[in-house]
């Protein structure tokens, strides 16, 4: 009675002020009000209840005095807030209630929110799982980062190529954000550096940049799951700095000041929508410094605010670099320590190294970022100073250790002198940080034997493995709400916040009864995925049917085009024995190319033109069905990963830092077909071998065939099936007869193919074979989805985060028993 009595006063209450912010804070009523208007009445409204926790967490950490981990990031992908603030206060449903009473349907509304996309891929979706976790493990902690004006750009598909399109996702006010007006601070770009007596008589270097601009702070609380701690996401936009403009108006160039401050503005304008391969531009550099220097700044204000000396700096901050992108911030903090606060070298050092920790996500040499000297030397000319220091006393000290090993030296040096000379971002980040880790053990480990080698030999205890994660409360629960509920049902809600609780889920594996509802439940969740696909792309595809999904950006070591191959193959098959059956299957694809990236684009139209043939041949009877889903987004994520029978993680053994969609997949019951690569092989060990299809060559396999002479054309010519496919790419039987469209694909993948399709065509097409007779076999699918989700425990972004607090941070986590 009394908890009925509670349930019903949220009711009214969410609904009041409902009403209420839908009048004072946008202006309607309820009858002229539009769905995004209600939308923005609504998150008004959540605001509003996290804000009550948010002041409680500020205090309570103030108290505590504890450590805060600084999370530095140039991207957040945070996805939608408004549902998972919901689940985070335990409201969704007093909320859904609520609404009906007004006659509204809340996913109708919700659906109304643009989604916050600052960020690529799997790094930024990261931070946000991490930020999650974060705060659910009631750990201080602030996500600092970049806010960008135009985040992600949205994809449009015409004649099934990729176009892109200004993502406006600010364009009517975000309810999420706080502008917070009393944490600006300036930062420098260009200029000299010039040697002055200070008052003691000391000669110093003083940086007298050329420009300026302001960094003003908009934070984005992050709740926890059924905590009050909300932690501070706290994202930078540049401004033009006043004095600027009024230098200008005294003289009358009122337009120039206008001008001056459009050019300041454009540092936070766009997101650089390439992952995996760093542009090297200019404006990138410039947004990276702008937000480490902004963040930097803060710090050390609130390190004066709790009253502490800055040579005790490392002891109550843990600052992370999350990649390459921020390590800059080696670099200012040191200057920041010796030419603002008067340090000494070593003193500023000693703060420093012990301050940072660096996270690696790529192993590909293309994508480490370098940065030309002379850009820098513009740009930063007194980072560069302290840089050269850096490096002139780590190399002093590794030729004593090294014994004057010339080659090691070259390859160590934080500056790189091969072609134009460079800055390497990677060795000062490894250099200036007190722990660097790998996301996977397997990327950990070729981290230290080949790509960060000479660094692992001279600092081995530096070196840990962090195997990535994901937050089960947006990826199981949120989005996959059927069968959370099911798995409530059947092993109490424990696994919200401990999910290797997921475990006591083995026991039905074999229980029939148990088995057909976790099919009915995954036939409605698919059966829902199928009507957006019919909805948004006319084509009808059938639940019955095996959904087999690849989602994530578009790359070529990713290899969708394998898939793609593979898909063409079945529909020569059928063609070529009519008669001939096998397990229906929807391919389901979504992903974005970096705008530039030429084949990534020919691989999206490479996979419209699959669709066109296979979904309008009346031979293929239904068997077979392409879709494209377009704009693939977080928001798009939640509706795939719970509607996926099969996994597709098929990149180049040895590519693949981590992934992270794998864990996705496992979590909500798919079943993962994947080579020996990132968290694949730890996602395989944790389910058994029995219930993950594995193929293709090994990474230490794949460097052997590279180094041997890899000969693309021998298994073209020695697979017909395979040659049946690549020549009609290339006789245009699957492009209305244009020769010239996949010539370029066609040529590299005999000539080249760098990433061994060719060579894992066979075994891949082999073990999806075996896929298909597994799905036909439904009491043993059903058992291998069960497993997969029972065993996923070990992908909870919790546990990650339980490490990176143990291991480098040294900070505590609330524990909830
Ligand atoms: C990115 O998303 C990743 C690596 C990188 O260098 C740049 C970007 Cl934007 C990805 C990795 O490709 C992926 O394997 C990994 O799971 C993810 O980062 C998070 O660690």
């Amino acid at each position: 009675m009394p908890v009925e009595k509670q349930a019903g006063e949220a009711q009214t209450s969410i609904r009041a002020a409902f009403l209420n912010h839908l009048t004072h804070t946008i202006g309607r009523t309820l009858e002229n009000s539009t769905p995004l208007e209600q939308y923005r009445a609504l998150a008004h409204t959540v605001r509003d209840l996290v804000m009550e926790h948010w002041i409680t967490t500020v205090n309570s950490y103030r108290d505590r005095d504890l450590r805060i981990v600084s999370y530095l990031s140039a991207e957040f992908l945070l996805g939608p807030h408004l549902p998972n603030n919901l689940q985070n206060l335990g409201l969704t449903q007093d909320c859904t209630a609520a609404l009906s009473t007004l006659g509204l349907n809340f996913s109708e509304i919700a659906v109304q929110e643009p989604e916050p996309g600052l960020g690529n891929g799997g790094l930024g979706r990261l931070a946000a799982c991490f930020m999650d976790s974060l705060a659910t493990l009631q750990v201080p902690a602030i996500g600092y980062g970049i806010r960008y004006e135009f985040g992600m750009f949205r994809q449009e598909i015409r004649d099934g190529w990729q176009v892109e399109r200004t993502d406006k996702w600010l364009q009517f006010g975000n309810p999420w954000e706080i502008p917070a007006s009393d944490a600006c601070f300036s930062v420098g770009y260009g200029g000299t550096v010039e040697m002055v007596t200070d008052e003691s008589g000391r000669l110093r270097p003083l940086w007298k940049p050329g420009q300026c601009v302001r960094g003003v702070p908009y934070d984005t609380p992050i709740s926890g799951y059924q905590t009050n701690t909300v932690n501070r996401l706290r994202l930078w936009k540049a401004e033009a700095i006043e004095s600027f403009d009024f230098q200008a108006f005294d003289t009358g160039d009122y337009m120039g000041a206008v001008r001056e401050k459009l050019v300041s503005e454009t540092i936070t304008k766009v997101l650089y929508p390439s992952d995996d391969t760093p542009e090297g531009k200019r404006l990138r550099l410039q947004q990276q410094y702008f937000f480490v220097a902004c963040s930097l700044q803060d710090m050390i204000r609130i390190h004066g605010v709790r009253q502490r000396p800055l040579n005790e700096f490392h002891l109550k901050w843990s600052v992370q670099l999350n990649d390459t992108h921020p390590s800059i911030g080696i670099a200012e903090l040191m200057r920041l320590l010796m030419d603002v606060h008067d340090f000494g070298w070593d003193e500023a050092w000693e703060v420093t190294h012990k301050t940072f920790g660096y996270t690696n996500h790529t192993l590909l040499p293309e994508a480490l970022e370098r940065w030309s000297l002379p850009l820098f030397a513009e740009l930063l000319p007194r980072h560069l100073q302290i840089i050269f220091e850096i490096n002139r006393r780590f190399l002093d000290d590794m030729r004593q250790r090294f014994l004057n090993d010339d080659e090691k030296m070259r390859r160590m040096s934080l500056i790189g002198e091969e072609g134009e000379r460079s800055v390497r971002m990677a060795n000062l980040a490894v250099v200036g940080s007190k722990a660097v880790n790998g996301v996977a053990e397997l990327h950990t480990e070729l981290l230290e034997e080949e790509t960060l080698h000479d660094f692992y030999e001279a600092f081995p205890k530096r070196f840990s493995n962090k195997t990535n994660g994901v937050t089960p409360r947006r990826w199981l629960m949120l989005c996959n709400p059927a069968l959370a509920g099911l798995i409530n049902e059947s092993i109490g809600t424990k696994w919200h916040t401990e999910l290797d609780e997921l475990r006591g889920l083995e026991k039905f594996a074999g229980d029939q009864g148990f088995l057909d509802r976790w099919e009915k439940t995954q036939h409605a969740t698919k059966a829902e995925l199928a009507k957006y696909i019919q909805s948004t792309t006319g084509i009808a595809v059938d639940p019955a049917s095996m959904f087999d999904a690849q989602v994530k950006r578009i790359h070529e070591y990713k290899r969708q085009h394998l898939n793609a191959l593979h898909i063409l193959s079945l529909y020569c098959q059928i063609k070529a024995q009519s008669g001939l059956t096998m397990t229906p299957r929807t391919f389901i694809f979504g992903g974005k190319a970096a705008p530039s990236y030429k084949m990534a684009k020919l691989i999206i139209k490479l996979i419209h033109s699959v669709a066109d043939v296979v979904n309008n041949d009346p031979d293929v009877r239904g068997q077979l069905k392409v879709v494209f889903l377009a704009d693939y987004s977080v928001s798009l994520g939640q509706r795939v990963y719970p509607a996926a029978d099969l996994a597709e993680q098929i990149s180049t053994a040895g590519k693949e830092a981590s992934g992270t969609g794998c864990m996705k997949f496992q979590m909500n019951g798919a079943v993962t077909i994947g080579t020996l690569d990132g968290a694949n092989i730890e996602i395989r060990k944790e389910a058994g071998e029995e219930n993950f299809f594995l193929f293709g060559l090994t990474a230490p396999q794949i460097g052997d065939l590279q180094r041997g002479g890899y000969r693309p054309r021998d298994f073209y010519e020695r697979n017909p099936l395979l040659r049946e496919v690549i020549d009609g790419l290339q006789n245009g039987r699957f492009s209305n007869g244009d020769r010239a469209l996949f010539a370029p694909l066609v040529s590299d993948l005999l000539d080249r193919d760098s990433y061994m399709l060719l060579a894992d065509f066979d075994s891949y097409s082999t073990v999806q074979e075996e896929v298909g007779r597994a799905y036909g076999d439904s009491p043993r699918w059903g058992r291998m989805s069960v497993l997969n989700t029972a065993r996923s425990g070990k992908f909870s972004s919790d546990r990650t985060i339980r490490e990176y607090c143990r291991d480098i941070w040294d900070v505590p986590v609330m524990s909830r028993t």
